[in-house]
């Protein structure tokens, strides 16, 4: 743990302070997934065996869930878990229910008339990652914003267990969500596949989901293929930043934190306090509840990198969280509703001192695929309008023509786009030989 005063560093110090790991895949990762999305794009679902058993140990010769693996995940669930993602996906879609784009008009000008109209993203691809934890929860944050959006097929590939089943939390969200296709497909290849279509997985208008390196790779070069998908957004290792005053309560501040650190060795956290004892105490509490946890190792690495900043008051730590522009940001303040307005950059604001992250990680009903890497400075987290796209629609009438082309043409000679220009005079004109008795 790195304790740092924020005044006392310069501003290469400050930067420092603030820097994230670089996120740069490693040259072997990005050869190793061109190879693979070529390889998948030659040969299709045999590339797709082929690296199953080889990447995910899996001896499979259909990707697709069935009926009777659906069915025997829901039976293998204890009640109560069923019961939680039931209740999750209730409070996800209640907030998520307006987060569509909205259609709207506007009369720009007497006749001229411009509308936009939204339409679901098609075919949709999620991608649910397994590695060191299954997460269902992103099934749901994926899933039920697809569902509301309309898209007409929702494919979902999640990688198989060496058994060759799928997680049965993830499927059972995913039929929570409506999820149209389930594959047992992970990595680089479940991303090729739902970029190019093989034979047995159709291709994807939009990939969405979060994954280790090699996924992340796989989706920066499928949207660079002519013609291929969407992605997201750039997504990146989890990040917490926590500004407290001295009235919140280390032990709650230490668990917010210890809570991003575990899921991965490289996830990012950093504390900002104006008060000594509270980030004093907080270190103790790192230390006490970070030997509790059973994911100890992951967490010790994550926290090695963090820092817990003394800052000169609130007001510099706004300043400073939104210069880093974090995932989430938690305002363990005693007026946090007051601070709200100093957030410039965030995925996701936790207020008060009982708004865990770990609430909006799962149930509280935001989303948690969000904006890293500082991507919270013009990126937003998922939601509804992620699975739509708006199309303008304009219809002019004569006496729109009349009004707004003038402009058009003028606007058009001075770029000298003549055929632009023509475009509209020639209808004008039109309109006047009309007129002429
Ligand atoms: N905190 C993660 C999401 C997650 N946490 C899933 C638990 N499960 C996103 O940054
Ligand atoms: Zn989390």
């Amino acid at each position: 743990m790195n304790l740092l005063n924020w005044n006392t560093l310069d501003a290469d110090g400050q930067r420092a302070a603030l820097r994230r790991a670089t996120q740069d895949s490693a040259a072997a990762v990005r050869l190793g997934v061109g190879k693979i999305i070529a390889r998948v794009r030659i040969e299709g679902d045999a590339a797709l065996r082929k690296y199953s058993r080889l990447l995910d140990r899996a001896a499979l010769d259909v990707f697709a869930v069935g009926e009777a693996e659906f069915a025997a995940a829901e039976a293998s669930l204890d009640p109560s878990l069923k019961a939680a993602i039931l209740d999750a996906a209730e409070r996800i879609e209640a907030f998520h229910r307006d987060s569509g784009m909205r259609e709207y008009a506007v009369e720009t000008a007497e006749g001229v008339e411009c509308r936009r109209i939204v339409r679901p993203i098609e075919r949709v691809g999620l991608y649910i990652p397994a590695g060191s934890a299954p997460l269902p929860s992103t099934m749901l944050m994926l899933g039920v914003p697809a569902r509301i959006a309309g898209c007409r097929e929702v494919v979902v590939c999640t990688p198989p267990r060496a058994d060759g089943t799928a997680d049965p939390t993830v499927l059972f969200a995913a039929r929570r969500c409506g999820a149209t296709r389930v594959f047992k497909l992970g990595g680089a290849q479940a991303i090729a596949a739902m970029a190019l279509g093989t034979e047995s997985v159709p291709a994807c208008d939009k990939l969405f989901g979060p994954g280790n390196a090699w996924v992340t790779e796989a989706k920066r070069q499928v949207s660079t293929v002519e013609g291929g998908p969407a992605i997201d957004m750039p997504a990146g290792p989890s990040e917490v930043l926590v500004i407290a005053d001295s009235g919140a309560n280390p032990a709650f501040v230490a668990a917010d934190l210890l809570s991003q650190a575990e899921h991965g060795p490289d996830s990012q956290v950093i504390l900002l306090s104006d008060c000594p004892t509270l980030i004093a105490r907080t270190a103790a509490e790192l230390a006490t509840q970070l030997a509790r946890l059973p994911r100890e190792a992951i967490a010790r690495e994550a926290l090695s990198r963090s820092r817990l900043i003394r800052v000169e008051s609130i007001e510099q730590a706004f300043e400073v969280s939104n210069r880093y522009a974090p995932e989430h940001l938690i305002l363990a303040l005693r007026e946090p509703e007051a601070w709200l307005d100093r957030v410039q950059a965030a995925g996701s604001v936790f207020l008060g001192d009982y708004a865990a992250e770990a609430l909006g990680d799962y149930c509280s009903g935001t989303n948690h695929v969000l904006p890293t890497g500082g991507a919270s400075r013009a990126w937003s987290g998922l939601s509804v309008s992620s699975f739509q796209t708006a199309i303008s629609v304009q219809s002019v009438s004569r006496a729109g023509l009349h009004r707004i082309g003038p402009s058009a043409v003028r606007i058009a000679e001075a770029e000298g786009l003549q055929a632009h220009a023509s475009a509209v005079s020639l209808r004008i004109a039109s309109l006047q030989a009309d007129a002429t008795p």
